[in-house]
């Protein structure tokens, strides 16, 4: 799908490079575009198939977590989308989720196993991350001791900020803030040992959970948005790791490399991409789904 969202339906909130649509009193439609971000900009070109291999990857890991911690999907079949969305099918098929609405809850929820962008940066200047103490000596890119629960919050422009765990006791009260930070820690260690298993470092990643209605009076907190994919995760190729300084991104590599080569300033608008940097983008989306799902394509 080309940047253009569905021709006369308004998203009800929309991402950069994904947006949601009414989908029903308790659904929403989660739709993953093949457009791409880098630096905080969206770029002038899509990357073919992009929007279809993150939803294949957030699909993979709901099913692999689901015996960790429930998640908001009811399902990925077009055809059991609601019937003002049939037009779309086509436009659709492959690259989107009808979840369930949830009361999100406004804690991103970063679980971090190397020393890495943000985490790197508050690291050199505090020695901590999110409040929580290092070991001094780390170089960017260490793996760390053992993973590190370092949550963030949209600040007053609407981007992120790492916040401290007692910043979302606040937030949250203590009980959610315990359960939040276990969980985000338990699904980061199960979903890293298995990415590693494939041969691939999940250097940090993105978690956001909301709570869905269950009966009359009780609330379940399940994992929602998109789920351990190059656009909410780092992942890195195991067989080039080499802490010290900042590694090669598996997917955006080529892209930050092109737009660092053509000088581009960082201001909009943001630049095309050639089509040799289109396909080698494409391809290692492609190679990062066939790593971890094991399947050779993308299915039809
Ligand atoms: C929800 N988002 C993210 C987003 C813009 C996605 C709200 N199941 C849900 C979900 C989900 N997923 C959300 N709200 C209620 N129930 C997801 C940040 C933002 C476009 C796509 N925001």
């Amino acid at each position: 799908m080309d940047e253009r969202r569905l021709a006369g339906q308004t998203p009800v909130l929309s991402g950069k490079v994904r947006d949601l649509y009414e989908a029903g009193p308790n659904e929403l439609l989660f739709v993953a575009s093949d457009r791409i971000s880098a630096f905080d900009h969206v770029l002038g070109s899509t990357i073919p198939d992009k929007g279809k291999v993150l939803t294949q990857l957030s699909l993979f890991w709901f099913d692999y977590l689901k015996n960790i911690v429930p998640n908001h999907l009811i399902s990925a079949d077009v055809a059991s989308l609601p019937q003002i969305f049939q037009p779309y099918a086509e436009q659709l098929r492959g690259r989107s989720m009808l979840v369930q609405r949830a009361r999100m809850v406004p804690v991103e929820c970063v679980a971090r196993g190397y020393l890495s962008g943000s985490g790197w940066k508050d690291y050199q200047q505090t020695g901590a991350v999110c409040g929580i103490r290092l070991p001094i000596g780390l170089r960017e890119s260490d793996r760390l001791p053992q993973p590190i629960f370092t949550p963030a919050a949209k600040n007053h422009t609407g981007h992120d900020e790492n916040i401290s765990f007692e910043r979302v006791m606040e937030m949250v009260g203590g009980s959610l803030a315990l359960r939040l930070r276990t969980q985000t820690l338990a699904i980061y260690t199960a979903a890293a040992a298995y990415a590693e298993s494939k041969g691939l470092l999940l250097a940090d990643t993105k978690f956001e959970f909301g709570f869905i209605p269950v009966g009359d009076d009780d609330e379940l907190l399940v994992l929602a948005d998109e789920v351990l994919t190059p656009d909410s995760s780092r992942y890195w190729l195991k067989a080039g790791y080499a802490p010290g300084g900042a590694q090669p991104s598996f997917d955006k590599q080529y892209v930050r490399d092109y737009l660092q080569a053509i000088q581009w300033d960082q201001q909009p608008p943001a630049p095309a991409l050639p089509p040799a940097v289109i396909q080698e983008t494409q391809s290692k989306y492609l190679q990062a789904f066939t790593l971890l799902t094991g399947k050779a394509a993308l299915p039809g």
